[in-house]
């Protein structure tokens, strides 16, 4: 770590294999890199941390607390809101809205855009997440996540608008998610690779155990929820039936594993290699899963552990944003597999 505070140039961050060390110590060491930096940053991933912290809590006795059950409220994706949908949300708006790093958010649980009150400061960053993903499967105690991105102002200063909130997932600064399960994780990037952190909730801290997460360039695993087989486009159906054909020299066929908790397809995804897919189909001819608050934080995440993000014939970073929430087809994974679905999205398979 360089004490040139003068240096320019970014500072390669060395991981300490089987160190202690708190995902706020890794936060501040790779804010090191950038002298420039003013601490904002590091403080709304610190916050991020904080508010995993405070859903982990819940989500983890569901079970025991009364909250379980529904609210009766519909979201904007016409999906019944689960109670800790509702609280994982208000968490996220009541720790983001106030501390003067944020000019703008946009939530999944949320039609519009949500606006910083006008008693609080606005700063730099914009925030998008999905609060807590996969939440049907609460009641059956499956893995649920939040997902979270995070991007740099568009527009001068002020309240931000639309024009902030609309972006490449290029453009992002940081991302990724919380894994509510077997334990509660922590998986992020700032753009120098992935790295997760796991609660030890006897002293409240996200502890490094994932150190710069490498994807394996190839896969054995597919995810894609098989119940809709009869509706996917031809392209798509080749393709699934490729990945079932018997080839001891290509690995196939692959096993099939679905849990239909995103954090969790693609946490596994991102730690055993494969595919997990939500294509288009005839049942979702756009496809299900959202650009902003799932696609582009995960296909940061993906890209900067040496895997592929693509909507079958995009890179999920390319697509420029016109809807707040607006879905996406998605294939993220290894590169070979992922290269190996554009393929036959593309004609040429
Ligand atoms: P399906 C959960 O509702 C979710 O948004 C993602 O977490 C998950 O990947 C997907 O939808 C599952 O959708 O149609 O397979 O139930």
């Amino acid at each position: 770590m360089s004490n040139d505070l003068t240096a320019t140039t970014k500072t390669p961050i060395v991981t300490r294999p089987n160190q202690i060390v708190t995902i706020e110590r890794h936060i501040l060491e790779r804010q090191t890199a950038y002298p420039e930096a003013r601490g904002d940053l590091t403080q709304l991933l610190y916050d991020i941390a904080l508010t995993g912290k405070l859903i982990g809590r819940e989500v983890n006795k569901a079970g025991l607390v009364d909250i379980l059950g529904e609210t009766g409220i519909t979201n904007v994706q016409g999906e019944r809101v689960q109670k800790l949908d509702d609280y994982a949300n208000e968490c996220f708006i009541k720790t983001f809205d106030h501390g003067g790093l944020l000019c703008v958010m946009a939530s999944e649980e949320e039609d519009e855009a949500v606006p910083i009150p006008s008693r609080f400061e606005c700063g730099d960053y914009v925030l998008l997440f999905d609060p807590l993903d996969g939440s049907s499967n609460i009641d059956a105690n499956v893995s649920v996540g939040s997902i979270w991105s995070i991007y740099k102002r568009k527009t001068a200063s002020g309240p931000g608008t639309i024009e902030d909130l609309l972006r490449q997932g290029s453009e992002q600064v940081a991302a990724g998610y919380i894994a509510y399960g077997s334990s509660t994780m922590m998986v992020y990037t700032t753009g120098t690779g992935v790295s997760g952190f796991t609660l030890d909730p006897s002293i409240g801290e996200f502890l490094l155990s994932h150190p710069d997460i490498q994807m394996p360039k190839q896969g054995s695993i597919y995810s894609l929820n098989e119940g809709y087989r009869n509706l996917l486009f031809d392209s798509t159906a080749r393709f699934l039936d490729y990945l079932q054909e018997e080839d001891a020299e290509t690995g196939r066929p692959y096993s099939g594993r679905y849990i239909g908790s995103m954090v969790a397809d693609v946490h596994r995804t991102l730690l055993y290699g494969g595919i997990f897919m939500y294509p288009a189909s005839k049942k979702a001819p756009g496809g299900k899963l959202r650009l902003m608050y799932e696609a582009n934080p995960m296909g940061f995440i993906m890209e900067q552990a040496g895997g592929m993000a693509s909507t079958g014939s995009e890179r999920i970073l390319d697509v420029q944003a016109t809807e707040l929430h607006q879905r996406v087809p998605l294939y993220m994974g290894s590169e070979e597999t992922v290269k190996l679905a554009i393929e036959f999205e593309t004609g040429v398979r």
